[in-house]
């Protein structure tokens, strides 16, 4: 057992996530670790009784990208449905919506026109490691500050998954897949409990 004070505690009651709908938007850069931090993530949400078909996954280039994807998202202007947990895990990276000033030539795949459940939280996932310049600065703090703001605009928790590493080694620790005796802890799984909760608070509260 580790002797360290650091980390979460337990959530004072136990979480159910099978009435919610939650989506996770996650950038491409540092895919190893991103994928392993997005693996985590469905693990953990499906755990607590989040039900795969109502797990959203969307990617976005990179971090920066993240606040404006999270944003669309929520009110589901632009980016109606990404793929979902179940086509990640089969290969597919993500599905966008019909966009009628899309400069791509693919077709837009048929989205139903179904209504849906709104995102009860959205889980941000990114990875920024630091190299020689000051973009890393200024990427964190722009994305940091934007995610908060998306939060606190629309309502809907946005939970902050962007590993903010100085060495490649700290972000691999950080996704469960380190490269020394530990392999270390995956985060994802935190941010998942983080939405579950947050979402069930978030439906009390409104
Ligand atoms: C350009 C860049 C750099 C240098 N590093 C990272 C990184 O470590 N993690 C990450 O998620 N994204 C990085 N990016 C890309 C930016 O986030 C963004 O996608 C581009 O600047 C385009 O807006």
């Amino acid at each position: 057992m580790s002797d360290s004070i650091k980390g979460p505690a337990a959530p004072p009651t136990k979480l159910d996530g099978s009435p919610l709908r939650i989506a996770i938007v996650h950038s491409r850069w540092n895919k190893a670790v991103i994928d392993a931090l997005v693996a985590g993530t469905i693990a953990k949400l499906k755990e607590t009784g989040v039900k795969e078909s109502n797990i959203v996954v969307q990617s976005v280039p990179g971090s920066f990208e993240l606040p404006l994807a999270c944003s669309k998202v929520i009110s589901g202007s632009h980016v109606q449905a990404g793929a979902t947990a179940t086509d990640l895990l089969g290969g597919l990276t993500s599905l966008t919506s019909p966009n009628p000033n899309s400069r791509t030539s693919t077709p837009a795949p048929q989205v139903a026109s179904m209504p849906q459940q709104p995102f009860d939280a959205v889980i941000a996932i990114g990875v920024l490691i630091k190299g020689s310049t000051m973009h890393f600065e200024y990427i964190c703090d722009s994305v940091s500050h934007a995610l908060m703001r998306v939060q606190l605009d629309t309502g809907v928790p946005v939970i902050f998954g962007v590993l903010t590493a100085l060495t490649d080694d700290q972000a691999l620790e950080r996704a469960g897949i380190g490269r020394g005796a530990s392999k270390g802890h995956n985060h994802g799984e935190d941010w998942a409990l983080a939405a579950v909760e947050m979402a069930s608070h978030s439906r009390k509260w409104s």
